[in-house]
């Protein structure tokens, strides 16, 4: 009876220990998150949330190995089988309270991991163009057009929520096209979670901005606004190339044109529509050759493949 009562305990440790450790095993260390995915992730469950969770996780493993440890000692010298059974019943009680009270962890982490697996994976030797701008100024639909990704398109403004990715080819590899949601010219500290994600991408991803500005009121914003959004980015975002690009050029007006070009105080901007690909597409990938980030990324990552 005694030898059985010892395995039995034997028994639970190993299965709750398996339980746990894989639920642990299955999130990254958290302290060697690449800063992108942590800020997301902050988005979701606040980190320290989360690193509480799982080292709740680790210790309820480690405090039941101690029960049966010190449990299967008394049982050894354990008298009458009654005896024996007893101390494994409370052995057993003392670890279900352990589990029960790991409840609301367990939940945390289940709702971060069913987030967490949404997230684009994104390969950071190759280089990573982000396309930011106002709502509703053509980012989806540019990088649907440009890319495999599909992203959410619709007439009205904040339909992107989510961050998305997609490929390009590039040279004999390929390059990666990032939308994200639209961003309004506001400070940093008043930005919700989904414009800190997006943000995110902007300050850890961005090899190069496109920066997409609608010169007609279509987006349903003043162009003053847009230009004052990519102001705030160069200057929060100082070593980041931003290219600013024209969109809607097919509705556009000269004047509308003109106006826009005439507040950027460029000489060149490049004019597109996601109506024409071929256009579109040539304009694209001479942003991509001029941009020196993208390039040294490039060279970097085909330099360093067999
Ligand atoms: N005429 C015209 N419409 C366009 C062009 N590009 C995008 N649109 C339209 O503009 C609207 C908004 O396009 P989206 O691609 O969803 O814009 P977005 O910038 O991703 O918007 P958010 O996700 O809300 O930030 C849609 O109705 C598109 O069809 C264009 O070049 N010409
Ligand atoms: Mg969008």
């Amino acid at each position: 009876v005694r030898e059985r009562e010892i395995a039995k305990l034997d028994l639970i440790l190993d299965q709750l220990s398996t339980r746990l450790n894989s639920v642990v095993k299955s999130f990254p260390t958290i302290d060697e998150i690449h800063p992108f995915y942590r800020i997301l992730a902050n988005t979701i469950v606040p980190i320290d949330d989360l690193k509480q969770a799982l080292a709740g996780l680790s210790s309820a493993v480690r405090i039941s190995e101690q029960i049966v440890r010190e449990s299967q000692r008394l049982l050894r010298r354990a008298k009458t089988p009654a005896e024996a059974r007893k101390l494994r019943e409370a052995a057993y009680g003392r670890i279900s309270s352990i589990v029960n009270r790991l409840k609301s962890r367990l939940e945390i982490l289940r709702k971060a991991a069913k987030e967490f697996r949404k997230f684009p994976s994104v390969t950071l030797s190759l280089p990573v163009i982000v396309v930011a701008g106002y709502p509703n100024v053509g980012k989806s639909s540019l990088v649907a057009l440009i890319s495999t990704a599909q992203p959410e398109i619709a007439e009205y403004p904040f339909t992107t929520k989510k961050i998305s990715l997609g490929h390009f080819p590039l040279n004999s590899t390929h390059g990666q096209i990032v939308d994200i949601p639209g961003l309004l010219d506001r400070p940093m500290s008043e930005r919700n979670p989904i414009e800190q994600r997006a943000i995110a991408a902007i300050q850890y991803l961005a090899d190069c901005i496109l920066f997409l500005i609608d010169p007609t009121l279509m987006c349903g914003y003043e162009l003053q606004s847009q230009i004052a959004l990519l102001n705030e980015l160069k200057e929060v975002f100082p070593s980041v190339e931003i290219f600013p690009i024209l969109n809607k050029s097919d509705i556009a007006s000269e004047d509308e044109i003109n106006r826009a070009q005439q507040m950027l105080d460029l000489e060149l901007v490049p004019i597109i529509n996601t109506l024409d690909r071929k256009h579109t597409e040539n304009q694209f990938y001479e942003i991509i050759r001029s941009s020196k980030f993208v390039q040294e990324k490039l060279k970097h990552f085909l330099d360093q493949s067999p």
